[in-house]
């Protein structure tokens, strides 16, 4: 069967991109799957430098073709930030998800309302020793100031679409798959999939 080496170590990230990818008829791989163990430092200047980074060192390290994503959240008011630096938005080091979010919304409590934002998901596909190819997908909403919902991950359950009055941490993986960053960018990646494979 083809295989797929999911190049992440974020396990929200492993969840969605297996179910985002499992029509595909690629036989997905994860890192524990393969007992592979890479920390790839994220010192791109853009998303785009961090996902093939790590899509080209999780091909190198596993000879497989690998799928990497960088995303993060950018919030108007903070200027975009965090952004590229989502997954460190933290003055402390070993600081979780939850501290993340309760410092973010302590740099906007006293902001005007609505606090716009949105993801953003850069992939990256490296065949070993071939070029990389890279596709995008952003989603827009609102940063809340109480948290809602036990779905997803990361800052999930403050960010908030009106139309549905629903924060991402409310909608199971079925709802987040059909509108998320991710969920654009996967859409964006398949044809790339298919022409590597022989779909
Ligand atoms: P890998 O690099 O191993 O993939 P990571 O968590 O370090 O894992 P990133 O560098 O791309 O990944 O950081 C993205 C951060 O942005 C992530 O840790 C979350 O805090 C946030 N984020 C990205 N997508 C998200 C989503 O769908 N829901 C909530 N937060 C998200």
């Amino acid at each position: 069967m083809k295989k797929l080496l999911i190049a992440t170590n974020n396990k929200g990230k492993v969840k969605e991109l297996q179910e985002l990818l499992k029509d595909t008829g690629l036989e997905l791989i994860t890192p524990a799957d393969i007992n592979l163990s890479l920390e790839v430092e994220e010192d791109g200047a853009t998303y785009a430098e961090n996902a093939a980074k790590k899509a080209i060192a999780f091909a190198r390290a596993s000879g497989l073709v690998s799928l990497a994503d960088d995303s993060g959240l950018e919030v108007d008011l903070l200027d975009g930030a965090p952004g590229l630096h989502s997954a460190r938005y933290h003055p402390k080091p070993g600081a979780k998800d939850a501290d993340r979010r309760a410092y973010m919304l302590e740099n906007l409590k006293d902001r005007p309302h609505p606090w716009t934002a949105h993801f953003h998901a850069t992939i990256a596909i490296s065949v070993p020793d071939q070029d990389v190819q890279i596709v995008e997908g952003n989603c827009h909403g609102e940063i809340i100031a109480e948290e809602r919902g036990n779905g997803g991950f990361g800052y999930d359950p403050i960010f908030y679409f009106p139309e549905k009055n629903k924060t991402m941490a409310e909608m199971d993986m079925d709802e987040k798959n059909r509108l998320s960053h991710r969920a654009i960018a996967v859409m964006n990646a398949i044809p790339i999939l298919r022409k590597i494979f022989g779909l």
